[in-house]
C-alpha cells in the first residue's frame, strides 16, 4: 500500500459522514464512544487524558481554526513526525481507555470493544487480531499496536493495512 492509499483510507474512516471534511466532532466523538462502550464515567482520568490528548491533536491538525481538515490539508500534515508529536497520545489514549483491565494490552474482547466504538467494522475481529499480535502471545500490547499504526501512517509496509482494510478492522487516528 503507497502512502497516500494509506492516508486516503485513514482520512475516510476519520471522516465518518463522509461529507469530505474531518470536524471537530467528528474527531472528538471517537474518544466519547469509546469511553461510553467501556462504561467510564466522565471524570476517570483515563477519560480526561484521552479526551485532553484528542483537544491537543486536534489544535495542531486544524491549523487555520476553521473547525475543519480536508483531505488536501490531512495529506500535507500527515506522516511519522505528526504520529510522533500528536497522534500517538491519542491512540494511546483510545488503547488505555479499551484496556479495560488496565493490563496494558488488548485481549480479543477488549479490541472487539475498540473497534466497535470506533465504528469499524469487526468481521474478521480475529484474523485482524492475530495480525497485530504480532509476537503470537494472544494479547495486543501497547507496543505492537502502536507500532503497527505508526509504519501504517509513515507509508511503511504494515500489518495495520492489511488489518484495518483488507480484514476489516482496527484503529488509526
Ligand atoms: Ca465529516
Ligand atoms: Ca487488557
Ligand atoms: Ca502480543
Amino acid at each position: 500500500m503507497d502512502d497516500i492509499t494509506a492516508k486516503r483510507l485513514i482520512f475516510a474512516m476519520l471522516d465518518a459522514d463522509g461529507d469530505g471534511v474531518i470536524s471537530a466532532e467528528e474527531y472528538f466523538a471517537r474518544a466519547e464512544r469509546v469511553a461510553a462502550a467501556t462504561g467510564r464515567t466522565k471524570d476517570d482520568p483515563l477519560v480526561i487524558a484521552a479526551r485532553t490528548a484528542g483537544q491537543r491533536a486536534w489544535t495542531a491538525m486544524d491549523a487555520n481554526g476553521d473547525g475543519g481538515m480536508t483531505f488536501d490539508e490531512y495529506e500535507v500534515w500527515a506522516g511519522a513526525r505528526a504520529f510522533d508529536a500528536v497522534c500517538e497520545p491519542v491512540l494511546g489514549g483510545l488503547f488505555d481507555l479499551a484496556d479495560t483491565d488496565g493490563d496494558g494490552a488488548l485481549s480479543l474482547a477488549e479490541f472487539t470493544t475498540l473497534r466497535t466504538a470506533l465504528g469499524n467494522p469487526v468481521s474478521n475481529i480475529r484474523a485482524a487480531f492475530s495480525v497485530l499480535d504480532v509476537n503470537g502471545d494472544g494479547q495486543i500490547s501497547r507496543e505492537e499496536y502502536l507500532a503497527s499504526v505508526r509504519a501504517h501512517v509513515s507509508g511503511e509496509d504494515s500489518p495495520m493495512g492489511e488489518a484495518l482494510y483488507s480484514l476489516g478492522a482496527a484503529e488509526v487516528g
